[in-house]
């Protein structure tokens, strides 16, 4: 097979492909995932922590676009475990999904589960992570999907290219931070640090091995493939000195622009192309939060270096200059620049009609909560509709019609309009709990409008959902108003992605073609909202053709 896949730089080898036909099967990608607990030590604390095979961040995945992956699992942990491919599509296959209590039971001390899927017309950065408790905290790493071979990138084709995963840290067992915030009622303690590649870099103490360097060759060009994996902080990210030419997100390729920073929320990804075309020297890579509402917010700025090849290390580094914490202008001016690439080779589908109009409002509350400090706990909504689990996966519920696990009465708009970012903000009114989805017809397109509201406070939340891309038609500040804002939206060249970040009082517009039947999860990806009860979950019909239903379930699908 390594034959067929040489770039042909052997005259001998492109003799024998002048005589074999160039296979036509994707290649099957087969890796190994076992969930250990190892010591690990950042900031002068050492600690357990979950790993997969005992790397932190996890072991990256390397595929190609029509690959088909297998990825078995097998948990030597003693938390329950299950993984997401996120903003891999799952056509047909949300058994791979992964959600815990969404598309399967989780994946028990002891026991495996193959994570078998295709990778159908996908390219660019995506990555993994756990998604149950919070887990994903340590259990994280890249997916990196290579086009077809044969096909270049539609941008300068990069002299290298590096993976920069940018996380948080906690000293403390991130399960007993998340468990005594559950008790308290209250936002669990926040990080202690950012990380870039699992290292906080030198601002931080005891960082001597934990800072991540880039050598970089004067007069080439690098590829950053950037993913926020931190759990609970949208980020700015930069490098001293230089800028980046965005060229991909979320897996999809973009309009190219150069920026001297990029914003980056929980969940999604950007490449940038690097040139390294400065005076030789060392530079720092930083990364330090965005937060324009007032919420305390971990604002530890995360280091690496830059570091041009043949520079001794004692040069001190040239310091970065972030957009400020709160700098929601400049937040606002780089989603603007955000565009699909939409040429005939990438085109952008936008649903220029829509079948179905949703309109989601975010709020935050405070419910009872007999066994809390106070005797209440801080909840999440969307249209006031808290989300309950369910204990068996909704996937199977609904593949083998068992009744009883969830209602299909999500409602498609608030059921009580107000003012909903008027000020001042709006004191605490509760909400109601609910296993409440929404069924969508097979091959229907969908509008939906997430709307911020001032219910105990305005944030900004980063809105994934699962099984699907869509287009970001529009966005703003205030109120979404059906009569004037459907005019500006973008239906040409929205940018697509998996991932969207609703602004802090304001709303954002996503538009999809609900073509990939099962049952898809939506939520915010702080998570400490999704916690909170911030999400929910589609319920995409079959179509009537043979390859427009659901695919029936893995023989290794876990129990419950
Ligand atoms: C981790 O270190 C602690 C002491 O700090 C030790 O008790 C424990 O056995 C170690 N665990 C592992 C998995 O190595
Ligand atoms: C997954 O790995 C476990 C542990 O090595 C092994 O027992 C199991 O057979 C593997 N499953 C598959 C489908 O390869
Ligand atoms: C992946 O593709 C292969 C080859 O076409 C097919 O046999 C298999 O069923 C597909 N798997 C899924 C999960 O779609
Ligand atoms: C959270 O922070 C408080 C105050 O610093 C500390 O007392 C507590 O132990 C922390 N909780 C956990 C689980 O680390
Ligand atoms: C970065 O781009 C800006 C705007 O195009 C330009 O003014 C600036 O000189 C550039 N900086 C570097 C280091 O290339
Ligand atoms: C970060 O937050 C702390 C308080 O939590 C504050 O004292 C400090 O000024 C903030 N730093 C920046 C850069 O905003
Ligand atoms: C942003 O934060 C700075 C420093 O805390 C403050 O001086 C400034 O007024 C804030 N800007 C806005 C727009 O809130
Ligand atoms: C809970 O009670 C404590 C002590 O009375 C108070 O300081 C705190 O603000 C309260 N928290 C909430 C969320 O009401
Ligand atoms: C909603 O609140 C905003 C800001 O407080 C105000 O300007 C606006 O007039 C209000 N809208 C309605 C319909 O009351
Ligand atoms: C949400 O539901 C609760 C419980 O039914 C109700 O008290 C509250 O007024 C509702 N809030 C909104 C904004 O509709
Ligand atoms: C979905 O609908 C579009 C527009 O009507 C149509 O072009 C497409 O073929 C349909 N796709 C499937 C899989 O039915
Ligand atoms: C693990 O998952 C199983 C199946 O849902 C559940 O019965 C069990 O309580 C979970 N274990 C823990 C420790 O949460
Ligand atoms: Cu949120």
């Amino acid at each position: 097979m390594a034959l067929y896949f040489s770039t042909g730089s052997s005259l001998l080898f492109i003799a024998i492909i002048a005589f074999i036909p160039f296979p036509t099967e994707a290649a099957i990608k087969k890796y190994q995932f076992d969930v250990v607990v190892k010591n690990v030590s950042r900031l002068c604390h050492a600690k357990p922590i979950v790993t997969i095979n005992g790397r932190f961040p996890g072991p990256t995945i390397y595929a190609r676009e029509g690959d088909r992956v297998i990825i078995n699992v097998t948990n030597y942990a003693q938390y329950n475990m299950s993984i997401h491919w996120h903003g891999l599509k799952q056509f047909r296959n949300g058994w791979a999904d992964g959600p815990a209590y969404i598309t399967q039971c989780p994946i028990k001390s002891g026991s495996s589960y193959s994570y078998d899927f295709n990778i159908t017309g996908q390219r660019g950065t995506l990555w993994w992570h756990a998604h149950i408790l919070w887990l994903r905290a340590t259990v994280y790493g890249a997916i990196v999907i290579m086009p077809k071979e044969g096909v270049l990138y539609p941008f300068p084709q990069p002299h290298q290219e590096a993976e920069l995963l940018l996380g948080e840290w906690w000293n403390e067992d991130v399960e007993a931070v998340e468990n005594q915030g559950n008790m308290l009622g209250l936002p669990p303690n926040m990080s202690d640090a950012h990380t870039i590649n699992g290292k906080p870099g030198p601002l931080f103490p005891c960082s001597d091995k934990h800072t991540y360097a880039l050598e970089v060759e004067w007069g080439k060009t690098y590829l950053l493939r950037i993913i926020n994996a931190a759990l609970n902080d949208e980020l700015f990210f930069t490098v001293a000195g230089h800028n980046m030419t965005v060229v991909e997100i979320d897996a999809v390729y973009c309009k190219p622009f150069t920026t001297d920073a990029i914003l980056i929320t929980p969940g999604q990804t950007t490449n940038v192309l690097l040139q390294a075309n400065q005076a030789p020297g060392r530079y720092f890579i930083a990364a330090r939060s965005f937060m324009d509402a007032p919420v305390p917010v971990d604002n530890k700025t995360a280091t690496a270096i830059l570091q041009y090849k043949g520079v001794p290390t004692t040069v001190l580094p040239l310091l970065p200059n972030l957009p400020a914490p709160n700098d929601t202008n400049f937040a606002s001016k780089y989603l603007q620049k955000l565009k699909s690439l939409n040429t005939p080779q990438y085109p952008a589908k936008v649903p220029l009609t829509t079948d179905r109009h949703l309109f989601y409002t975010i709020g935050l509350g405070m419910n009872p909560c007999p066994n809390c400090l106070n005797g209440t706990k801080l909840t999440a909504s969307l249209n006031n509709i808290t989300f309950v689990m369910p204990k068996i996966g909704l996937l199977q519920a609904h593949y083998f019609n068992i009744k009883g696990v969830f209602r299909l009465d999500f409602p498609d708009k608030p059921m009580t309009a107000f003012n909903y970012t008027g000020a001042p903000l709006t004191a605490n009114l509760g909400t109601s709990l609910g296993t409440r989805l929404t069924k969508l017809a097979y091959n229907s397109t969908v509008e939906l409008v997430l709307q911020d509201t001032n219910l105990l406070t305005v944030e900004s939340h980063p809105f994934h959902l699962h099984g699907y891309n869509f287009f970001v038609v529009g966005q703003g500040i205030g109120n979404f108003d059906p009569n004037i804002d459907p005019a500006k939206f973008n239906l040409v060249d929205p940018p697509e992605r998996n991932t969207v970040g609703v602004p802090t009082g304001g709303w954002t517009a996503i538009r999809f073609r609900a073509d990939n039947p099962g049952v898809w999860f939506m939520h915010c990806h702080l998570e400490v909202h999704t916690t909170w009860g911030l999400k929910m979950a589609f319920v995409v019909e079959n179509g009537d053709g043979p390859d427009q239903t659901i695919l029936p379930p893995p023989k290794d699908l876990p129990p419950c």
